[in-house]
């Protein structure tokens, strides 16, 4: 892959967007290979958790690419929204949780990126902001939808009208963030939250993120409902045993 750097160890996958050059900016190729990433890390028995961050200290993603999008037409433009949305459902739809190390600018389709990650870690120096709108466009990858859907439409709405840029700490009082850690310390912080993940059943842990994630914009009785599925086809699996049973014989479980 040109612009995506993988590496993979003690079941964490860390993929970092690569395109120094353009403060990570995404274009179809970019998209492409970040789909195609998180795809192939979804499939590995060898990873638990994957970590989505950006290449240097400047950006997680500084947006789609402007200068990508400068002449394109509405056709194009619907194409190309299409394959970014496609990108994020990818990483939204991942059993395996996602968590964003947010290591810089997180702009316009950076900040989508980060809104499809299931958990959000920004280092002090990030920033954010979805400002489309300055450039005559609207978040096309999720974010009309994702962020509302994580800090309210009040808020939202101010954020992307204005496309004003937030700093670290005020993303984390709004609730856009969950931790705020010094620079040096991002990938540390974002290992251990991994590392917290990865003690438990994979199964379950995919479970989870699937009633959230699914049952989020249902009623509450289908909400329910999909809880209940996921709870009973756990105990057709070996891990739910395994599980329990450690707990009965005093033991740590062994999931992998
Ligand atoms: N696209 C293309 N190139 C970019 C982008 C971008 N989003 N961001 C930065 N770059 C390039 C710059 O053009 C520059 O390249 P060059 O040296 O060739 O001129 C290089 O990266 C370095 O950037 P700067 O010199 O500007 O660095 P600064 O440190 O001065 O500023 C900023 C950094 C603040 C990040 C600044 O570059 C900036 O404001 N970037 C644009 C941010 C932005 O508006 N992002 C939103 C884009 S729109 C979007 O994401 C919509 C998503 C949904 C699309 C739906 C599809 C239809």
């Amino acid at each position: 892959m040109k612009y995506i750097d993988i590496e993979v160890n003690d079941y964490i996958g860390l993929i970092t967007i690569n395109r120094a050059e353009a403060m990570n900016a995404m274009n179809s190729e970019v998209i492409g290979e970040l789909n195609s990433a998180v795809k192939k890390r979804v499939d590995d028995d060898k990873v638990g958790v994957i970590i989505i961050t950006g290449a240097g200290e400047k950006a997680f993603v500084a947006g789609a690419d402007i200068k990508a999008m400068q002449q394109m037409s509405s056709r194009q433009a619907l194409e190309f929204s299409r394959e970014g949305q496609e990108m994020t459902m990818t990483i939204e739809n991942s059993p395996k949780p996602v968590i964003a190390a947010i290591n810089g600018f997180a702009l316009g389709g950076g900040c989508e990126i980060a809104l499809a990650c299931d958990i959000r870690i920004a280092a002090e120096n990030a920033k954010f902001s979805q400002p489309e709108v300055a450039l005559g466009i609207i978040p096309g990858w999720g974010g009309t939808q994702r962020l509302p859907r994580l800090i309210g439409k009040g808020r939202s709405i101010e954020l992307i009208a204005g496309g004003q840029m937030i700093d670290a700490e005020e993303a984390l009082r709004i609730g856009l963030v969950n931790h705020v850690v010094p620079q040096d310390q991002l990938m540390d912080k974002a290992r251990s939250l991994a590392q917290t993940i990865l003690r438990n059943g994979p199964a379950a842990v995919g479970a989870a993120i699937r009633c959230i994630h699914k049952g989020f914009d249902q009623t509450l009785e289908n909400a329910l409902d999909i809880e209940l599925n996921e709870f009973s086809e756990l105990f057709e699996t070996d891990e739910q045993r395994e599980g329990t049973t450690a707990f009965v014989e005093k033991r740590k479980p062994n999931f992998r």
